[in-house]
């Protein structure tokens, strides 16, 4: 570790570009080496981790001069901010910078789901249109959307959806006076649409808020989108409707136990899967990893953060 740099833990990986900024500008030590060595403990001031990686509270806990955890995401359902307020450490996510590219893949994966892309793929792959036609799917156009979670994402994805002619509502703990619909039960709301989204964050307040119940509501010609954390669904409840036909289909980004999620998937048509990739694009990524990276260097030369999680 070099001397006179701040401590930093670092958990998961960070591209070349970025990690060469981590090591100039802290003593970095990655969780890997420090599980085996824990010498560096008293002088760890900083952790960067990435949302889909756990911060342990135990971890938390062997680290006494801790003052910032900096996440790569928005997320931080991985992160015990209850453990990290009682120690007076902030912690730091990348709000807004992944808005677009969540929002983008949201839409993708609907339009891919709704209008059967990978099948139409392969179905000219092969060599099928020689001597059939691609069964008719469904439009976009005209459906009622439901968007469970009308926080910054939410509202990019109705803002693009609406140019797709779509009615929109949605749901969560308040009613935003918005220019959408809001609808203060998500049974009613599952009820009354075609397809739902879930943009929600994850953690125990959200865990399992689409249950066999939501299912039920949303039918046999209705359709579920995630982009948010598997733990939102019932994913038993889930995929039980999807293989009855008590749903007519899903888009799935996010999933239980990601990546070795269950192989009962793999068996579905009427299901579009992807590896959770809202955020993952080259621009997304490396404005997420500058944003994290900023949110240390203003803390340590300001003692606030840029992006602090309230
Ligand atoms: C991950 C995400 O952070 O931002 C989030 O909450 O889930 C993603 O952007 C990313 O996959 C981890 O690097």
């Amino acid at each position: 570790m070099t001397a006179g740099l701040p401590g930093l833990l670092q958990i998961g990986a960070f591209a070349p570009e970025i990690q060469a900024q981590i090591d100039a500008e802290f003593a970095r030590v990655h969780l890997d080496d420090f599980a085996r060595d824990p010498s560096a403990a008293a002088s760890i001031r900083a952790i960067i981790t990435r949302s889909n990686l756990a911060v342990p509270a135990a971890l938390i806990e062997r680290l006494p001069a801790l003052e910032i955890i900096a996440t790569n995401g928005v997320g931080h359902d991985l992160i015990p901010l209850d453990v990290a307020a009682r120690r007076g450490i902030v912690v730091t996510n990348t709000p807004n910078v992944l808005n677009a590219a969540v929002a983008e893949l949201c839409v993708g994966t609907l339009l891919s789901l709704l209008r059967r892309l990978p099948q139409a793929d392969r179905f000219v792959r092969e060599g099928r249109w020689r001597s059939d036609n691609f069964a008719l799917s469904t439009s976009l156009a005209g459906k009622q959307v439901g968007i469970v979670g009308m926080g910054r994402i939410g509202k990019d994805i109705a803002r693009r959806l609406e140019t797709f002619g779509v009615l929109l509502a949605y749901h969560g703990r308040t009613d935003q006076q918005l220019a959408w619909r809001y609808e203060p039960e998500l049974l009613r709301l599952a009820r009354d649409v075609d397809v739902l989204i879930v943009v929600a964050p994850g953690g125990p307040d959200t865990e399992h808020l689409i249950d066999a119940a939501v299912l039920r509501e949303l039918g046999p010609q209705g359709c579920l989108v995630n982009v948010a954390r598997g733990s939102l669904v019932d994913q038993q409840a889930l995929l039980a409707a999807l293989e009855q036909g008590g749903i007519a289909g899903a888009a799935l980004d996010v999933f239980d136990g990601e990546p070795e999620i269950d192989e009962r998937f793999f068996a579905l048509d009427n299901v579009m899967l992807t590896p959770h990739i809202g955020s993952a694009t080259r621009e997304t990524r490396a404005a997420m990893a500058q944003l994290t990276l900023d949110n240390l260097r203003s803390w340590f030369r300001s003692g606030r953060g840029l992006t602090v999680v309230e």
